[in-house]
């Protein structure tokens, strides 16, 4: 039986309450638009990303260095740290390239004038189709690929927005939201453990960009790195996916891409601005911290 809540009305007009709580209620509006001006910086290399290591953020990184594994030198790129929760995706310069006001958020300067990339699915197929890498030009295995890229991007949100926000996020735990979005999350994960049984990738025997955007989230759950939420989902019954996860977790440009923009967690996990292929080396938050240049967190 599902716990009663006192039973809510809601009024004849929705009103803005800043105070409904939650862990983004400082940085939840209900209107677009920038809210500062702010000019975002420009590093040497043709892209430039603004982001943060989210799920959403990674699919990004994790792309961009297994293009640059693969030897595709134009795919250098300048990683900047947007932090969501002072809201600089409100500046200016961010809404000039979103005007969604989410991380990630791309620039090509190799173009005449620079093309603005937003939406992490579109990045992935921007960048698979401009360096001919990750995407099968035979149409019938892009349609696979195009599928399960499409797929991620509709599912996600209820995992993210429904499952992970009731469950780790809301103010209080509600049993009916969690009910609903816990069904669908492990729908979800069934749904890929069918396909896995028969398939090495998402695609068929090619490694993609449909892996590269489903690994941050559904590799997450598997891994039980999202939302602290294994246990609870069981997300070791989910064989197939479990042996995915392990074997995309383990390509040494996915171990890289997890870490650019990557603000919390371990302190050697962290990268939080990449300009330069030695930045995994040198630049880590406990590289800096050693060097006395940020402080140990608490
Ligand atoms: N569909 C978008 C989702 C992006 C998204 O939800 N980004 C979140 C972080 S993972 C964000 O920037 N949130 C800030 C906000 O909502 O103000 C994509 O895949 O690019």
């Amino acid at each position: 039986m599902t716990n009663k809540l006192p039973e809510y009305v809601p009024p004849a007009i929705w009103k803005w309450d800043s105070e409904n709580g939650g862990r983004f209620a400082n940085i939840n509006r209900p209107i677009a638009g920038a809210t500062h001006d702010k000019e975002l910086p420009v590093g040497k290399h043709p892209f430039q990303l603004y982001s943060l290591g989210t799920p959403n953020g990674v699919k990004v990184t994790i792309m961009l260095e297994e293009l640059l594994e693969a030897g595709v030198k134009a795919a250098e790129y300048d990683a900047w740290l947007i932090n969501i929760n002072e809201g600089d995706q409100f500046g200016s310069g961010f809404v000039a390239i979103n005007p969604n006001s989410k991380i990630p958020a791309l620039m090509d300067h190799s173009t005449t004038p620079p093309t603005r990339i937003f939406e992490s699915g579109s990045m992935l197929v921007y960048l698979a189709e401009k360096f001919k890498k990750f995407l099968s030009t035979d149409h019938t295995k892009r349609t696979e690929t195009m599928n399960w890229l499409f797929w991620q991007m509709g599912s996600a949100p209820f995992l993210g927005g429904g499952f992970g926000h009731f469950y780790a996020y809301a103010p209080e735990k509600y049993e009916y939201p969690i009910n609903r979005y816990a069904m669908e999350a492990k729908r979800q994960m069934d749904v890929l453990d069918r396909h896995l049984e028969s398939h090495e990738y998402f695609a068929g025997d090619e490694y993609s960009i449909a892996d590269m955007a489903i690994f941050p989230w559904y590799g997450g759950m598997a891994r039980g790195v999202l939302y602290d939420a294994g246990e609870f989902l069981q997300v070791q019954d989910y064989k197939n996916l479990q042996r995915w996860a392990k074997q995309i977790n383990e390509r040494p440009a996915v171990k890289r891409g997890m870490k650019v923009n990557r603000s919390f967690g371990e302190p050697e996990s962290q990268l939080h601005e990449r300009h330069d292929a030695s930045d995994f080396e040198t630049n880590t938050q406990d590289k800096r911290i050693a060097r006395g240049e940020v402080e140990a967190p608490e």
